[in-house]
This record gives C-alpha cells, structure tokens and sequence, in this order.
C-alpha cells in the first residue's frame, strides 16, 4: 500500500517467530496480537482494509481512492469491505468444511462469493475499471494468498487478475524488500 502511494515510511519487524506479536507492547497496538499494524502519528490503525481506506484517504484522495464526493466511492468501500468480509471467510469455511445456512451467514453462498468476484472483475482490468485503488489492494491480496494456497477456485478472471497485481512496480518494489528482510534474518520463506 505504502509503496503504491509513494510515501515515506519505516518498516518494523515484529518477531513472530519468538512471539513478539503476542507482547503486551504489541498488543497495545492491536489487542489481537496481530499485523499489520500501522502508526502515522498519533493514529494507530489495524485490519488491513481500514489501514487500506485510511491512506487511501490520507494520502491518496482522487488517485488510489475516489473522492468523497465521487460516485465510485459507494463501490470503492463495497470492495474494501467485501474482501475481509465476505472473500476471505467464504474461502477459509469452504477450505475447513466449516457448515452453516448460507442465508445466517454474512459471507452467504460461496458460488455467490465467487460469481460476485468474477463480475467485479468483468469490465477490468481493475475492480473500478481503468483506476486502480486502494480496494484492488485489500481484495487482490486476499485473491493471491487464496490462490497460493489453493482455498480459491483458479478461474482465469482471477488468476489473470493476480498476475496484472503481481506485476505492477510497487509489488515488485515491496516483495524486494520482503526478500531483503528475510534474508537479512535467514528467514524461511
Ligand atoms: N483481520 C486481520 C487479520 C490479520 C492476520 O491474521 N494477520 C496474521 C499475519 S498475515 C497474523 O498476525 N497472524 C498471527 C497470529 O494471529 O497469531 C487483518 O485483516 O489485518
């Protein structure tokens, strides 16, 4: 997110592997013992689609986020949401068998789930069309990570749509960085 809006940040390792994310500091920040966690002056903000909408606010209005008056913005925050809301449990239930009435749960039926998807992907090549945002971000991540680990069906709207994230710079730029952490750290990767 950072390197796609192009600003300055610093990056804290949190040893997960020695528990530090499980640390009173930590949880200070996140009461979850989870990351991402992102502090921008006094603002602390975890889930990574709030973190998403929030510097897509701050820092990206009218180029990665429509602008509050835009129209686009009602399907801006419909995308944002939908991934951490209705992408990722509908892929983690169907993954563990997890049953239940598709209508008593918020992710409802998971060929809804993924029809949906393939839909807002139609027009492309991003989920508002021509404009990349901060929503392709939270939803396209989520779209990898389940492809990676086989928990998404691999249409080609979706696989296509993975590689179109993959390839843009400011992946390219972070996995760089993720790379160089690990190595630096002799992480397994
Ligand atoms: N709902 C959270 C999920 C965050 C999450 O599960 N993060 C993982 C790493 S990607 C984590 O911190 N796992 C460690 C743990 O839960 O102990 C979000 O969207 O940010």
């Amino acid at each position: 997110m950072l390197e796609e809006l192009g600003v300055p940040y610093e990056l804290n390792f949190v040893d997960m592997a020695a528990g530090a994310h499980k640390a009173p500091g930590h949880r200070q920040l996140n009461g979850m013992g989870k990351l991402p966690v992102l502090e921008d002056g006094e603002a602390v903000v975890s889930e990574t689609a709030a973190i998403a909408v929030y510097l897509g606010d701050r820092y990206g209005l009218g180029r990665l986020a429509p602008e509050l008056i835009d129209p686009r913005r009602g399907a801006y925050l419909r995308w944002c949401f939908y991934g951490p809301s209705v992408v990722e449990p509908s892929c983690a239930a169907k993954a563990n068998g997890w049953e239940g009435r598709a209508g008593a749960l918020g992710w409802g039926a998971h060929e809804d789930m993924l029809a949906t998807l393939e839909a807002g992907l139609s027009a492309g090549p991003w989920l508002l069309g021509e404009q990349f945002t901060m929503a392709d971000i939270v939803v396209g991540g989520t779209v990898r990570w389940m492809l990676a680990f086989k928990m998404l069906d691999a249409r080609p709207a979706f696989v296509d749509y993975a590689e179109r994230l993959g390839a843009r710079p400011a992946n390219a730029a972070a996995a760089a960085i993720n790379a160089r952490v690990a190595e630096e750290r002799g992480l397994k990767r």
